[in-house]
């Protein structure tokens, strides 16, 4: 019996897209006076399949009527990872099928011709099937980013409005998924219990699964606005943002753009489809700590009307899109924010909490950037996959700066090399530049965490993969996290900046913090020295378990992370007047993984815990990120950390 990752994907066949990319855009749902939303957030029945092979949710068609006619059904939030919702450990260590379903009243008004009503899934890990009453209306594969279909069509056969929601979620990682993974059976009667299988993986952080980011029904006119692109630039005091909008269902739409500033008064306009709106006395979006009025963001008003005189009214669809002016360059030694030099002092992050897993919190997102503010930090790396679209949001209008990781975390395998994982990883890096493309905060794509670099067929994965990203984003520098030797690292001649991670006394010389100073003074100059290149030490730390004490410190304690912290500190503070233009933290809170020995329920090298209280590393780092912020920020003095 073969309990393999294939039987366990073997509903999903073909992996017919439901929607291509082609001519869609993935809006952010946003009311306005043309769009309504619905949110289905909260309980949602719930079942995982434990049949042997996982596949009888299929075998008996448990989309085709109420999922509690075909057996047990639990409670389950939405959005939330279902893991560790239950006592049961099968559940929260579950391979393959789960089963979630919604039922819903759609108002009446929106089944008509004129409106078209999408359901939107922000994210589910890893595969979803997604049915409308008992009617199949899309497939998605990937765990971190939206998807959607118009299921207009379906609610009509259904008068009366009942609109149910089956979802199956299947978190089974292949070599060719992103992240990658494998399913390993062990048949072995003496050892193992019957049925025994695991999932492999090579990345540190738990496989949390399920419906991780709002459900929502929304309307739009059916011809409606699509996508929007924008590209900004100044002049002087002139801002200029030129903006393309694709509208679909129309042949000749007619578009205006309105640009509002944050009173609301609108400060310029354009018509057509595309073109250039100009604004005097631009104010320019700043990073957090650059300047005195961080995250300035405009609303760029996008709406097309027309006459339809068959209804005899005017028809139009409106959406807002909010916009910050703001440019992005990268020299030898620097990376340049509206012309003037950027220094990243911030986090690595995890989407992670007790409880909910990656499920998107508002409490914990509200803190998390209160924590950032606090902290002095100016940015952060969505490690390892693209966070949630309102923490996007977030880091727009609180100027946090961030580098936008795609899930390509864990490949080792030279298997995850080939033609397959490629044209995947190359669709995720289309999914993710059309959804993030228009935030101000997004300065950077990272295509991968820490691959197998060395490999023969990294050259020709990474040229591929960075040269399609700089195609669909022409204005954002491209680069990938890299631990390979520097000599050997086939990757890093086609990033734009050097991100580097290493954990010099505590992976290797464990204890031995005296080894710091020259490991990573060697590290920068052997980057520096064949690449020319600016650098960014992409993630640097140390496990505590926090209360743990010890003089002298010792591995695992608060004051061995403070050493680590100190150590490396002071030979950024050398380099980063020659090229070293950022250091992130691994990482800004605790967070869980799979269990293994050198885990203490999860990974400890948060500066905040799991419950984001900090440890000793936090004050220390605070210190630091003010004193870099009065240092390189262009803060009048008054504004300063006191
Ligand atoms: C790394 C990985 C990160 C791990 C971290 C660690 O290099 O990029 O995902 O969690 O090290 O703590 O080992």
């Amino acid at each position: 019996r073969d309990v393999s990752s294939a039987l366990l994907l073997a509903n999903v066949g073909a992996k017919k897209k439901w929607r291509g990319l082609d001519g869609y855009g993935m809006l952010f749902p946003r009311e306005s006076s043309s769009r309504e939303i619905k949110e289905l957030n909260g309980l949602w029945n719930f079942r995982a399949d434990h049949s042997l092979n996982r596949n009888l949710g299929f075998e008996q068609a448990w989309y085709k009527s109420r999922l509690a006619e075909s057996g047990p059904v639990i409670d389950m939030p939405v959005p939330a990872s279902y893991n560790d919702i239950t006592q049961d450990p099968r559940l929260r260590d579950f391979i393959g099928w789960v089963w979630y379903e919604r039922e819903v009243l759609v108002p009446s008004g929106w089944v008509s011709e004129e409106t078209r009503v999408v359901l939107r899934v922000g994210s589910a890990h890893y595969y979803s099937v997604v049915w409308v009453n008992g009617i199949k209306v899309m497939e998605h594969e990937g765990g971190h980013l939206p998807f959607e279909a118009e299921i207009v069509e379906v609610l009509r056969n259904n008068p009366g409005g009942a609109c149910r929601i089956t979802i199956a979620v299947n978190n089974t990682l292949t070599l060719q998924t992103l992240p990658p993974g494998t399913i390993q059976h062990i048949d072995d009667p003496t050892r193992y219990p019957a049925d025994y299988v695991v999932q492999n993986t090579n990345f540190d952080f738990f496989n949390y699964a399920g419906l991780h980011r709002p459900v929502m029904l929304y309307t739009t006119p059916k011809a409606y606005v699509d996508d929007i692109t924008v590209l900004t630039t100044f002049a002087d005091n002139i801002g200029l943002l030129s903006y393309q909008v694709s509208v679909l269902g129309s042949p000749n739409p007619t578009v205006t753009v309105t640009l509002s500033d944050k009173d609301g008064c609108c400060v310029a306009s354009s018509t057509g489809p595309s073109g250039v709106i100009k604004v005097t006395d631009a104010n320019l979006w700043w990073p957090y700590l650059m300047h005195e009025n961080p995250g300035y963001l405009y609303s760029m008003g996008v709406s097309w009307a027309a006459f339809i005189v068959v209804l005899g009214s005017v028809y139009e669809d409106v959406y807002a899109l909010p916009v910050g002016i703001r440019t992005v360059q990268v020299t030898n030694t620097q990376f340049l924010i509206n012309n003037k030099p950027f220094y990243f002092h911030g986090v690595n992050k995890h989407e992670d909490a007790d409880i909910r897993g990656k499920g998107l919190d508002w409490p914990l997102m509200v803190k998390d950037f209160n924590l950032l503010k606090w902290l002095g930090a100016n940015s952060f790396r969505t490690s390892h996959y693209p966070y949630a679209e309102e923490i996007m949001q977030m880091a727009d209008r609180h100027g946090i700066v961030v580098i936008d990781e795609c899930p390509g975390v864990g490949i080792k395998d030279i298997r995850s090399f080939g033609n397959a994982s490629l044209s995947h990883h190359l669709a995720v890096m289309d999914e993710l530049v059309r959804r993030d493309k228009n935030h101000a905060s997004v300065v950077m794509w990272s295509v991968a965490n820490e691959p197998a670099a060395e490999m023969p067929p990294a050259g020709f994965y990474f040229k591929t993969l960075m040269a399609h990203t700089k195609s669909l984003d022409p204005t954002r520098p491209v680069t990938f996290i890299t631990d390979s030797n520097f000599a050997r690292d086939k990757g890093a001649p086609y990033v734009d900046v050097i991100c580097v991670n290493s954990y010099f006394s505590w992976y290797h010389d464990p204890g031995h913090l005296e080894v710091i100073p020259f490991q990573l003074n060697t590290q920068f100059e052997n980057w520096y020295g064949k690449y020319q290149k600016p650098i960014i030490q992409s993630e640097y730390g140390a496990d505590v378990v926090p209360g743990l004490h010890t003089d002298p410190p010792m591995m695992f304690t608060e004051e061995y992370q403070k050493m680590v912290l100190q150590n490396y500190h002071d030979v950024f503070d050398r380099k980063r007047k020659e090229y070293v233009i950022g250091e992130l933290i691994w990482n800004f809170a605790d967070f869980m993984t799979a269990q293994t020995v050198t885990r203490v329920v999860g990974n400890k090298k948060g500066i905040f815990s799991r419950q984001r209280h900090p440890k000793a590393g936090a004050f220390l780092l605070r210190e630091r990120y003010w004193r870099l912020a009065n240092e390189t920020g262009l803060l009048p003095v008054g504004a300063r950390y006191p």
